[in-house]
C-alpha cells in the first residue's frame, strides 16, 4: 500500500460508524471458546449466531510510523453470567501501545502482561485509556447499551490472538 496523502474521514460519535472504514464482524461462532460457558455459546450459536462486535478500521499500510485506528461497537449481552466481549489480543510487535477513547456506553477494557499480571480500566464515554507495550487487551460491555470506542495503534502493531485462545486473561467479568 501507498502512503496515504493527507486526508480527513468523517466518525458518527453515536453508531461509530467511519466513512472510509472498511469492516469487520465477529460473531459469537467465531469466538466460542473464549467464553467459559461454552456449552451455553454453542446454544447461542445455534440459536441464530448473535453478532458480538463490529470493526471500523481507516487502512494505511501496516508499517512502522503509520498509525491505523478503528472503531469497535461492542454489542450488550452475556454468555450465561458472562458479559460479550472482544477477542483480545497482544501485540506480534511488543514495542506497541495503544489509546482507546470511549465515545458510548459504559464497559472495560481487561489487560495481562506475558507473565500473567492482570489490570482493569474502566471505558465509558470520555475515557482515554492507555494500553502500554507488552500488554494484552480485551474489551467488555458490562452495560445495556453498545459500548463505542475509537482506538489508534501503529501500524506494525499486528495481532497475536493466539497467546489469548491458549491462555485467556486469567479474569472474567460477569454480571452479580
Ligand atoms: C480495537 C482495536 C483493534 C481490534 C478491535 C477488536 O478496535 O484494538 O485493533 O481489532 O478493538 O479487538 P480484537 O482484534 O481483539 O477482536
Ligand atoms: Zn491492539
Amino acid at each position: 500500500m501507498d502512503d496515504p496523502r493527507p486526508f480527513a474521514s468523517m466518525l458518527d460519535f453515536e453508531t461509530g460508524h467511519i466513512d472510509t472504514a472498511v469492516s469487520k464482524s465477529r460473531h459469537l461462532s467465531d469466538m466460542v471458546s473464549a467464553y467459559e460457558d461454552q456449552d451455553a455459546a454453542r446454544a447461542m450459536v445455534e440459536q441464530g449466531d448473535p453478532l458480538v462486535y463490529e470493526v471500523h478500521e481507516i487502512e494505511v499500510p501496516r508499517r512502522n510510523g503509520q498509525l491505523l485506528s478503528s472503531t469497535t461497537v461492542l454489542q450488550p449481552g452475556r454468555v450465561g453470567d458472562e458479559y460479550f466481549m472482544t477477542k483480545g489480543h497482544f501485540h506480534v510487535n511488543e514495542a506497541a501501545a495503544e489509546i482507546y477513547v470511549g465515545l458510548r456506553g459504559t464497559g472495560a477494557v481487561v489487560l495481562r502482561t506475558r507473565d500473567g499480571e492482570v489490570d482493569v480500566v474502566e471505558l465509558e464515554a470520555g475515557s482515554i485509556a492507555y494500553i502500554p507495550p507488552s500488554w494484552a487487551h480485551r474489551t467488555v460491555n458490562t452495560g445495556e447499551e453498545e459500548l463505542v470506542f475509537y482506538a489508534i495503534f501503529p501500524g506494525d502493531a499486528g495481532y497475536d490472538y493466539e497467546t489469548i485462545e491458549r491462555e485467556g486473561f486469567g479474569t472474567r467479568l460477569r454480571a452479580t
